[in-house]
């Protein structure tokens, strides 16, 4: 039976996010694993698997291929209980996801990139790195904030915008040397995050 094909990076947060809504759901897919750097991510473009050089990429049964992984996230979740109804809602949602690709992975994602990537340690002078983690900690600092009296970022239960913000907070301490002990509701966040049925962690291989 044709099925959906995933191109991702299994050490990447945007492949993550991808991988963990499509366990969450419990859906079959077809995966491609294409690491920095790897064979299979340069083949991939090569054969144009990749139309926009990156993955994440959802190819679907039909042919149709979806690039971003907060576009694939909205693809797979819309209509289900991850994607609230209420159009208001929903744009708080896509606000979080809009603001997790602006300023959060931008940020947090990429101190990750440079202290984990050998490729990229050339470019992880002390002032940057040092930069990124105060620009992280701010960033990690309003995630705490809208967490006040919430268990998640919209609304009564988990949506799209909780997967996106998880796919590198998750890993922020390990990954991006951020001090999650500054950030208590995060790390109890990520706790029921990580408590959901079917959830995989960034290492799970599909
Ligand atoms: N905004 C994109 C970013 C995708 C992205 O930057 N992917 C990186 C891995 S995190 C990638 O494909 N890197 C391989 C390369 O640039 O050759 C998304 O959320 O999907």
């Amino acid at each position: 039976m044709t099925q959906m094909t995933l191109y991702s990076m299994p050490s990447s947060g945007n492949s993550y996010k991808v991988r963990l809504l499509l366990a969450l759901q419990g859906r079959a897919y077809r995966h491609v694993p294409c690491e920095a750097g790897s064979d299979a991510l340069a083949q991939a473009k090569a054969e144009g698997k990749a139309p926009l050089g990156k993955v994440p990429v959802l190819h679907l049964a039909d042919g149709q291929v979806l690039n971003e992984s907060n576009a694939i996230l909205w693809y797979l979740g819309t209509g289900t209980t991850w994607v609230p109804t209420d159009p208001l809602a929903q744009a708080h949602m896509l606000s979080w996801m809009f603001f997790e690709q602006n300023r959060h992975e931008s940020v947090i994602a990429v101190r990750a990139a440079l202290r984990c990537y050998p490729h990229r340690a050339a470019q992880a002078t002390p002032e940057r790195m040092a930069t990124l983690l105060d620009e992280g900690h701010a960033i990690l600092a309003l995630m705490e904030d809208a967490l006040a009296g919430q268990d998640w970022f919209c609304g009564a239960g988990p949506t799209l915008a909780d997967i996106a913000l998880y796919g590198y907070t998750c890993t922020a301490d390990t990954r991006g040397g951020y001090d999650m002990a500054r950030f208590p509701r995060i790390t109890e966040w990520c706790g029921r995050m990580a408590a959901l049925p079917g959830h995989v962690t960034l290492d799970h291989a599909p």
